[in-house]
Formats: C-alpha cells, structure tokens, sequence
C-alpha cells in the first residue's frame, strides 16, 4: 500500500513520506535583525537580574538556570530558528526529545517574562486536553466528525495571545481555518463553547449546533465564521484589511492616524494551490494600495493524505510571498517563544506601516487529517506542548506537582463539560434557516 495512503487509514504507521526538501539547509530561516537584538538585550538583562529572580510564585524553582545560561549576546542565535526547525523534521526518534537542551543553554526562555512563558505553557495545555477531549467525545459517539488542532498549540496560543481583541474595524480581525482551537483559548473561549460545536448543541455560540468541530465564529472578537471550503478565508480577508486600510491615514475615511487593527488569516500548506491565495498575495501587496495583512500558512506538511512533497515547486512557500515584494519568514511554529517574538514583530510591523507581511509557520499534526483519517495518534510527529513542557522543567519554570495539576484540572474540565453538554438539546428544525444572512433576515427560500 502507498505510504500515504496508509497514514491516511490508520494514523499509526511510521511517517516516512516528510518531504526531504524541507529539511534543505536553503529553507534555514533569515530572522530580521531586529529580533537578534532584542534576544541579546533581553539575554543581558536576564544575566542582571539573575540574583532577584525569586520574586517568582512556588511554581518556579528558585535562581531560575534559565536566566543563567542566558550570559551573553550569543544566546541570541538560538532564535534564529534554524534549531527548532529541525524539530519538525523528518528523524527518528521521540519527538519530545528532539529540541531536547540543557536549562544552562536554554538562554531562550529568558526572552520572554517568566509569567508571560508559564502562561503559554498553561494555555498549550488547555488547547491540548480540549481537543482532547473532543477526539474522545467523536470517538465515544458523541459527535460525528472531528477535525482540529492537537500540534499547532504553538503557534495558535502566541496568535490569540497577541490579538488585539475587540468588535470592529479598529479591532483585529481573524480569518481562521479549521485548526484555530488554540487561538480561541487563548483568546478567552470556554472549553463548553468548543464541546458544544463538536457535540451540535443548540447552546454552541458559534453556529448553533449546525457546522463541524473547530468551525468557530465569534463576531464579538470579529472571528469571521471558518468555512469548510479551504482557502476562501484568504479573499475574504482582503475585504476587512481593506475597510482598515480606508481608516488609516490617507485612507478614504482618514481619521487622522492609522488604524492599530489588522487583519490576520490562516491556512494549510496545500490550500495555498487555490488561486484564492494567490489573489491574497496579489491584492494586498499592490504598490501604494498595500493592506494592513498578516498572511500566514501552518505548513504541517500534508493535504489530508498527500504529501507537500509531491506538490510544491518552490522551495519555501514564503518564498511565493518574496516574489510581491513582501516581508516574509519561515518560523519553527512548534515553538512557543520563536513564534511568539515572530508574531510579535510583525503585527508591530504592520500595525505601524500598514503593509501585509508572511509567515510560514512550520507545525505537526499529532492525529492526521480529521476522523476522516482515523484520529489516532502519529507517534512520529512533533509534540510541541510536551517538547515545550520537557524545556520547563529543565530549566525548573515548572515543577512536576505544577506539570500534574495544569492537566489535571483541565481535564475535569472538560469532562463536566462533556457531562453539561450533553443534557442540552439540539437545534430546533425551525432555526434551520436562522443566521442565513446577516441581520437574520429569513433565509427560507420557500418564504420569498
Ligand atoms: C475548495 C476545497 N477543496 C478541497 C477541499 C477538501 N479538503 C479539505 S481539507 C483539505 C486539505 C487541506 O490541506 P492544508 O491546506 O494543508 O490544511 P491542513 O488540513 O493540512 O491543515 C482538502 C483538500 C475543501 N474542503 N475545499
């Protein structure tokens, strides 16, 4: 049976089919050179204050090793990505232990605050056991379909984390594909909104028990429905990075300084074959017209059971980005910090010239596809939040009594969710055509 096709059955087998060419030393990612510095003056400043760093709370260990190795400038390489790409690769071996570093050489946590660093932890964790959860409840027979995000932690977590968050054009939107669960995390959503979607609850925010799993809408926080149709996300998201632009200085309705919204849209590697993303890199890169854009694609590598192999001519799919005179990167999205600084400087960089930049994040995806492809575990894949969790405890950010409650206490969580959900009732046939349009104008046909 071809390799491919045999991951797509039983998710079990060994992945052997991770295209070689994205190993290529040529894909090594060029960091802006603002991030370096930053890396050595948040190293230097981690080496000052190494000897006041017990103000932490009990779940630090005392004279943080972090902020020990964090000595020297040269730390700062460690962020370049290089590294953490190569633990996505293709090898062998358990995927926790690939970025596996001594705390005295771990200079990289230092880059961030220590409570910005255990609140990515604890935010991965919760993505983590949430979806979890919800392969169980699909598996259980609870649910019919589950697709989602157990590998993209991340990158998702960072994402959210760095929205700014609000209703309305001066406000972030999001044009999110159907792994974004770690992005609503840690935007705010309640673990119950997501196992109310899964389980097709009249209760579910989002779209009143009616979409799959993972096809999140909150225009609250202007998430833009996700669609099941792949890539359409990156022509829509034209439209709200448009309506910003004309808020922004110059802009048609000039309100005298530029809008500090942005539009952010997500997606796979192999959607990036649709001409919707061309017309993305096109439409928001014209010279003088250029929106306020973050593009960025989750290259896990597969297009349900097809391999990025096979697929792509260029050499780095931010390259594409390159060809439109855009700022472009390739970051290692199974690391929190690297995709933290990266999503940093670039939603600063587009917020202040309202120009789009790309990202390709390089990420895993722990349970292949969907239950379309069976749902089970790829031993072989990255695990981001235990890799991210090993580095933790190293350094001692986290102690294992702290490791066991943050997992613990989610997953009662989820569980007396579960239980909560499913008391409730589904949709009733009489909402069917409720939310069609917007403004809930009656969309039943027969009605016209
Ligand atoms: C327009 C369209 N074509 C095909 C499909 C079927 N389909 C669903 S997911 C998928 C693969 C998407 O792969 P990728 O873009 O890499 O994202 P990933 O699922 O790997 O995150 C395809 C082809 C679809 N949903 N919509």
């Amino acid at each position: 049976m071809d390799k491919t096709k045999e991951i797509a059955h039983t998710g079990r087998v060994k992945n052997t089919n991770i295209p070689e060419r994205i190993e290529d030393k040529r894909l090594a990612q060029r960091s802006p050179p603002p991030l370096d510095r930053r890396a050595a003056n948040a190293a230097k400043a981690a080496t000052k204050s190494k000897t006041s760093d017990t103000s932490e709370t009990s779940m630090v260990s005392k004279g943080s090793k972090g902020a020990k190795g964090a000595k020297g400038a040269k730390g700062a390489k460690g962020i370049k990505g290089v590294k953490g790409i190569r633990g996505i690769r293709g090898g062998k071996g358990a995927r926790v232990s690939a970025g596996a570093k001594t705390p005295a050489s771990d200079r990289e946590l230092t880059l961030l605050p220590k409570e910005k660093v255990l609140h990515l932890y604890d935010l991965m964790v919760k993505s983590r056991v949430l979806e979890e959860r919800l392969l169980k409840i699909y598996k259980a027979g609870d649910a019919y379909f589950w697709i989602g995000a157990p590998g993209e932690e991340a990158w998702g977590v960072p994402l959210g984390l760095l929205i700014n968050k609000g209703r309305g054009p001066e406000h972030d939107f999001l044009h999110l594909h159907y792994r974004a669960t770690p992005t609503l995390i840690a935007l705010g959503m309640e673990m119950i909104d997501s196992i109310r979607l899964i389980m097709n609850r009249a209760t579910d925010p989002s779209t009143g028990g009616r979409n799959f799993a993972n096809h999140y809408c909150f225009p609250q926080w202007n998430i833009i429905p996700v669609t099941s149709p792949i890539e359409v996300q990156y022509v829509m998201a034209l439209g709200t990075a448009r309506v910003q632009k004309r808020l922004s200085v110059g802009g048609e309705a000039a309100t005298g300084e530029r809008a500090r919204g942005i539009t952010v849209v997500t997606g796979g590697d192999a959607g990036t074959a649709e001409g919707d993303f061309a017309s993305c890199l096109v439409w928001s890169s014209r010279p003088g017209q250029e929106l306020p854009l973050l593009i960025t694609v989750q290259n896990n590598r597969w297009g349900i059971s097809t391999s990025y192999q096979g697929q792509h001519g260029e050499t780095r799919i931010a390259d594409r980005a390159s060809a439109f005179n855009m700022r472009s990167r390739v970051i290692d999205g199974c690391n929190p910090i690297e995709t933290y600084l990266a999503l940093e400087e670039e939603m600063t960089y587009i917020r202040r010239t309202g120009k789009p930049s790309f990202i390709e994040a390089r990420v895993s995806r722990m349970y292949g596809h969907s239950s379309a492809s069976g749902a089970n575990l790829i031993s072989e894949e990255v695990d981001p939040v235990r890799l991210f969790e090993e580095r933790l405890l190293r350094a001692g950010h986290v102690s294992e009594k702290l490791r066991r409650e943050t997992w613990d206490r989610y997953e009662r969580q989820g569980v007396e969710a579960q239980q909560t959900v499913r008391s409730e009732p589904g949709p009733k046939a009489e909402t069917l055509w409720d939310h069609v349009y917007a403004g809930n104008e009656n969309a039943d046909w027969r009605k016209f």
